[in-house]
């Protein structure tokens, strides 16, 4: 047994003879969380104290945007200077009478000829406007996401092996497969609209040395291969839900300036790195985000730095494989992406059952972004110690972790739209 280092930035773990206990490749237990000790948001590189909240944007904030860049996602192209829209229908008498519904395609590439994204935004048909609304991706397509049939069947690639996909494409039988994430009458019920769009529109979901989707839209003329921080399929996503927030600026019906993004597991995690970019989302939430996502990589808790990279190796810039087995090494930890979204607020939720995101590293994330919550003048996590499974805790920081295994449920969007509430996303227009 071995006593860590105490102290805000250090972890007290209590290591028992790992390697002849080790029952299985992956930690999976507390006990074999190995020792560590995390980067300081609130020190600088060169080991300046952060004091006070104009040097942390000033200088800090900066710096730590760059380590990610540099480390983890990858460098991602300025926004470009515009995105053409395309509004597809509307339809004023949607769900029943009871929403706005309208799908629009937005031309990513300055030619019109690149990629392009589908979005699909629903509005409450009776509510003042404008409102504000949950932006996310989805994995399987819009008309995935409820089953009316007035939503447009994606034409993209989608991974085979559910879904009513077939050879890679969409079928009827598609139509509503992830509904049960997507409570959608319950968010427009709740005075919220909700924008969302396939993820494969943007970067399709598979290894192709970063060619196809938007990467290419980033390649100087004289670049010929992708370089070692070339942004990864993650900045590619968080980049496609800033142009997606171009366009809700320009749509009256919406309240732009408060707007809630949403993503789970993969997606969670470029709704972090989208959030931690990009300050004009007002909330940012990350559902069961893991590896990659809200959890700290140096605890080795399922899934690990060099897992990831294998089995994902388009997600991250290549830089960051050089962090397999050597998560130590890294100048970054997830707490600083959680920082980066500071002083909006962040909601991280976990599952008991989903060990391979580490519930209790991404608590951690939280707890361990407080110190520069609390320098811009915020109350962070507002508790030290992880909550019991469902007892949401909701300050500045919102965790919670849910009983069940990886997904998204009713419950979490229950704490998600009363979070969003408690934060005056609805009330403050
Ligand atoms: C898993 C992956 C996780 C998580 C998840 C998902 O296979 O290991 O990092 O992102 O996929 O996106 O569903």
């Amino acid at each position: 047994m071995k006593h860590a280092c105490v102290g805000l930035f250090c972890v007290v773990a209590t290591v028992h003879a790992v390697g002849a206990a080790q029952s299985s490749q992956f930690i999976d237990d507390e006990v074999r969380v190995p020792a560590y000790t995390l980067p300081d948001p609130l020190v600088m590189a060169d080991g300046r104290p952060v004091t006070d909240a104009e040097m942390w944007e000033s200088e800090r904030r900066p710096e730590i945007v760059d380590l990610f860049e540099t480390h983890v996602y990858g460098r991602s192209p300025e926004a470009p200077t515009r995105v053409d829209a395309e509004v597809v229908s509307v339809d004023r008498a949607a769900l029943g009478g009871r929403a706005v519904m309208t799908q629009v395609t937005l031309l990513l590439s300055a030619d019109r000829a690149g990629p392009r994204m589908h979005l699909l935004l629903v509005v409450p048909a009776e509510s003042e406007r404008p409102v504000p609304a949950f932006l996310g991706l989805n994995f399987a397509g819009n008309h995935a996401v409820h089953p009316d049939l007035g939503i447009a069947l994606s034409e993209s690639w989608m991974r085979d092996g559910g879904d009513g996909v077939v050879e890679n494409r969409s079928t009827e039988a598609s139509r509503g497969s992830r509904a049960s994430r997507w409570p959608i009458e319950t968010i427009l019920d709740r005075g919220y609209g909700l924008a969302t769009i396939y993820y494969g529109d943007i970067d399709p979901d598979f290894d192709d040395g970063f060619q196809n989707g938007v990467h290419p839209l980033s390649y100087g003329a004289s670049q010929s291969s992708p370089g070692p921080d070339e942004w990864g399929s993650i900045a590619a996503w968080a980049w496609g839900l800033s142009r997606a927030l171009d366009y809700l600026e320009t749509d009256p019906d919406l309240d732009a300036r408060h707007v809630a993004l949403i993503g789970h597991s993969r997606l969670g995690k470029a709704a972090l790195w989208a959030g931690a970019l990009d300050e004009r989302f007002a909330l940012v939430i990350s559902n069961n985000s893991g590896c990659g996502g809200a959890a700290l990589s140096r605890r080795r808790f399922g899934e690990t730095v060099e897992r990831i990279n294998t089995s994902f190796p388009h997600w991250f810039c290549d830089n960051f494989t050089r962090y397999d087995r050597n998560e130590d090494a890294l100048p970054v930890d997830q707490h600083m992406l959680v920082a980066l979204i500071a002083p909006r607020p962040v909601y991280i939720a976990s599952a008991a059952e989903d060990l391979w995101a580490d519930p209790r590293g991404e608590f951690l994330a939280g707890l361990h972004a407080g110190p520069v919550y609390r320098l811009l003048g915020t109350d962070g996590l507002g508790v030290d110690a992880m909550p019991a499974v469902d007892e949401p805790v909701m300050h500045t920081i919102g965790y919670h972790i849910r009983s069940g295994g990886h997904d998204v449920t009713r419950y979490d969007w229950q704490q998600y739209l009363d979070f969003a509430d408690r934060h005056g996303l609805r009330q403050s227009r």
